[in-house]
């Protein structure tokens, strides 16, 4: 069963939702980049002060402040591990191959849900969290499609990606990704 996992796709795709669902299945640490940096926008953190405009925007938080998350909750555990969100671009994908390397615990599968614009939007607008507006939505997608969708490539050259369609139910795309942990 393949335990060190992420999740990559654009806003809204489900890699939180299906996360959640997995990480609960095999009590696997979630770890959510977006989750963590809300967490500190409401804790009203030095942190938080920092992204929370930045988010509001639907821009990208700073490599570094990101990377500073990542490193301190992987650390924490060797049982297991969803990264959702992250990484975001490039330069994020190499630190984050740097922190497993220092801490031994390859990735060993990357889930790419895809799912139409038109979905993601109406999803999100559904969703109606702060950063859920249509102007934000639209700058997150561009973002994603320019900054963070060349990591499918990047993953595919690794040849630990997996394409999975995003606009089913909840329980069949669960299932899928299940079947394929453990093939
Ligand atoms: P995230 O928290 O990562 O949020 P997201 O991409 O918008 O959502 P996700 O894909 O997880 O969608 P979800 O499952 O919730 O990022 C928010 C912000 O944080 C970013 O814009 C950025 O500013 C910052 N950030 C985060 N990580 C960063 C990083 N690494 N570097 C820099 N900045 C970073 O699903 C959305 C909705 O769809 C839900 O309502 C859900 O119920 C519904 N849904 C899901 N699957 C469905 C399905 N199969 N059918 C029908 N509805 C479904």
């Amino acid at each position: 069963m393949k335990k060190n996992i992420l999740f990559l796709g654009p806003p809204g795709a489900g890699k939180g939702t299906q996360a959640s669902i997995i990480s609960e299945c095999f009590s696997y640490l979630h770890l959510s980049t977006g989750e963590l940096l809300r967490q500190e926008v409401e804790n009203k953190t030095n942190l938080g002060a920092q992204v929370v405009d930045i988010m509001n925007s639907g821009q990208l938080v700073n490599d570094a402040l990101v990377l500073e998350i990542v490193k301190k909750n992987l650390s924490l555990t060797n049982n297991g591990w969803i990264l959702d969100g992250y990484p975001r671009n490039l330069s994020q994908a190499n630190s984050l191959d740097e922190v497993l390397q220092s801490i031994n615990q390859p990735l060993e599968i990357v889930f790419n849900l895809s799912v139409e614009d038109d979905i993601l939007v109406s999803r999100l607008l559904n969703r109606g969290r702060k950063d859920d507006n249509e102007q934000t939505i639209r700058t997150r997608l561009k973002i994603y499609k320019e900054t963070t969708a060349p990591l499918i490539n990047y993953f595919k050259g690794m040849n630990i990606l997996d394409d999975i369609q995003g606009d089913r139910d909840l329980k069949t795309i669960s299932k899928e990704i299940k079947q394929k942990m453990a093939s």
